[in-house]
């Protein structure tokens, strides 16, 4: 397998997933700095012009969520085996995606990656996160009750795609302190083996 990546939040969840899974990758790097995500050669790859990308053989697959799926599909683990549990996990992958990312996003983009691209951050963007963000992680704080990880008792590659975007966040300087079951979920997460060992921005 190969995976076009670089080491920011999306294809991190892959990354780490890949780790936990012991599976061997080749890395091919897009350097985002450089706009290498634009050149004609990746666009062929993937029209959406974004990593990561995994291709496996003759499949080439983008989206973050989907490639989880895949592997999760690919190797009978760290995923569900029934229905329910299936539509459980593309239940909180969808929520992340839809609801959870972009106010990430536009504080990450703005707070972050604005700094190191040298461009002025969008103080509305900012604004907006903020604004957007309580209410989402609330519904992830309260749902860590009684899971100890977000599809249960067991670590998945739910976990896998979670920790990235909520790791990004607090670098982006919003406050987990009103969400003492999340933080402790996200240090947990920081602590396994295989989120240590992925390639990282420094600092982040
Ligand atoms: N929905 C996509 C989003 C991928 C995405 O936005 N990746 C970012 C890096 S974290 C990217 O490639 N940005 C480049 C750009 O926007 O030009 C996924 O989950 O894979």
């Amino acid at each position: 397998m190969k995976l076009y990546h670089f080491p920011s939040p999306n294809p991190q969840k892959v990354t780490f997933a890949l780790r936990e899974l012991g599976l061997e990758c080749e890395i091919v790097p897009v350097d985002l700095g450089k706009g290498e995500q634009r050149n004609p050669e990746f666009l062929a790859i993937n029209p959406f012009g974004r990593v990561p990308v995994l291709v496996d053989g003759e499949f080439k697959l983008w989206d973050s969520h989907a490639i989880l799926a895949y592997l999760g599909e690919k190797t009978g683990r760290l995923w569900p085996s029934t229905a329910a549990g299936h539509a459980d996990a593309l239940r909180w992958l969808f929520f992340l995606a839809q609801h959870i990312s972009p106010p990430a996003g536009d504080l990450a983009f703005n707070r972050i990656a604005a700094r190191i691209l040298g461009i002025p951050a969008d103080e509305d963007a900012i604004a907006r996160g903020e604004k957007a963000l309580p209410g989402v992680i609330g519904i992830i704080d309260g749902h860590l009750t009684d899971h100890k990880w977000m599809l249960g008792n067991d670590f998945s590659l739910v976990d896998c795609a979670y920790t990235p975007v909520l790791n990004i966040i607090e670098k982006a300087g919003f406050s987990y302190q009103d969400f003492p079951r999340l933080r402790t979920y996200l240090d947990l997460c920081r602590a396994r083996s295989a989120w240590k060992d992925i390639p990282k921005l420094p600092g982040l």
